[in-house]
């Protein structure tokens, strides 16, 4: 056995900070271990997105009224099975479902804690081969023990957030994790079939030279946000916009910048969805020292009023967002 392996796997590292707190059950770790076993299953199909017939669409639409791609309900099913067996889930709400799901068995009903995930982000850039992603979000459930979870469990304000995460399915497969504690990168090294800790105390620049919003909505933007595009512009900024989530925020954490989805003419309220995208997200990047808001109020102060709620976002390097929100309002 080799004494000084330096790889440390995200097993090892959330039992060595869950020794930091002696209070500490354990529980956030199990369901951490869940959550990346099911992202791995989903990677192992990614991977191989372009044989078989796991392209084209499923042939349903989900809530948002968008065709589901095979991959979609194979990842939604994914995680939802792999938390019903979990001892630490009451339930799940899915951007791939239209209401959350409670799971009824006893184990189930008597665990702390309820997920939110959008199983398979950027799924429309499936069949071009760009990075997607998972996204989950973590609460301690509101509703007693030993019942079913219910609709309340669900619509916590961002700030009452357990953990968070995402996993992007790129050139290599990361895992990025955020608690109280900060957020922490692991890459899946496909040997051992493991994460493993690449990016320890992950922190979002204060400041950044890149703006990513899709340009193509500029006509249907108000006249203050066209006229922080053109600051952008002005200030000789890269324009970087892959039109997946996960993989824009990605980049913005790793190399700083700015992310946007405004309102528009189109979207009222913008096109992401606040419980398993934007707060999740701005959970992250905010634990990395950024900032995440809509514009008007800090996204993880917003009481949701229903599961799929969609909400304008900012969110990136601190400083960039607070010159955004200064231009726009
Ligand atoms: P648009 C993907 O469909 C998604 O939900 C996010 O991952 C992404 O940021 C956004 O929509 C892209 O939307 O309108 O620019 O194609």
């Amino acid at each position: 056995m080799n004494s000084n392996r330096k790889l440390m796997t995200l097993d090892e590292f959330t039992i060595h900070q869950t020794r930091q707190f002696s209070n500490a059950t354990g529980e956030l770790s199990t369901l951490l271990r869940d959550i990346s076993l099911a992202c791995k299953m989903i990677n192992k199909q990614v991977n191989k997105a372009g044989l078989g017939d796991v392209l084209g669409t499923h042939g349903a639409t989900n809530v948002q009224g968008e065709e589901q791609m095979k991959l979609d309900v194979y990842s939604d099913q994914m995680l939802i099975n792999v938390l019903r067996n979990s001892s630490e889930c009451a339930g799940i709400a899915s951007e791939e479902n239209d209401d959350f799901v409670a799971f009824e068995d006893e184990y189930s009903m008597n665990s702390k804690y309820v997920v939110m995930f959008d199983p398979l982000d950027g799924s429309s850039n499936i069949d071009v081969n760009a990075s997607i992603g998972t996204i989950f979000c973590i609460y301690k459930r509101v509703s007693p023990l030993g019942t079913p979870c219910v609709e309340a469990d669900f619509l916590q304000p961002g700030s009452a957030m357990k953990a968070a995460g995402y996993v992007i399915y790129g050139s290599s497969t990361m895992l990025v994790y955020a608690t109280k504690l900060g957020v922490n990168g692991f890459t899946l090294e496909p040997s051992i079939g493991e994460f493993c800790l690449s990016h320890p105390g992950m922190k979002v620049k204060e400041n950044g030279k890149i703006y990513s919003i899709n340009q193509g909505n500029t006509n249907k933007l108000n006249d203050k946000l066209k006229s922080y595009l053109n600051y952008c512009m002005d200030e000789e900024f890269s324009h970087r916009y892959i039109g997946s989530m996960v993989a824009d925020l990605h980049r913005t954490l790793i190399k700083g910048g700015i992310f946007m989805y405004p309102a528009d003419l189109k979207n009222k309220n913008g096109k992401l969805r606040l419980i398993y995208e934007c707060n999740p997200m701005t959970y992250i990047v905010e634990k990395a020292g950024g900032l995440g808001t809509t514009g008007n109020e800090n996204i993880l102060d917003i009481k949701p009023q229903e599961l799929h709620q969609r909400v304008p976002i900012f969110i990136g390097s601190k400083s960039m967002v607070e010159k955004a929100v200064e231009m726009i309002n």
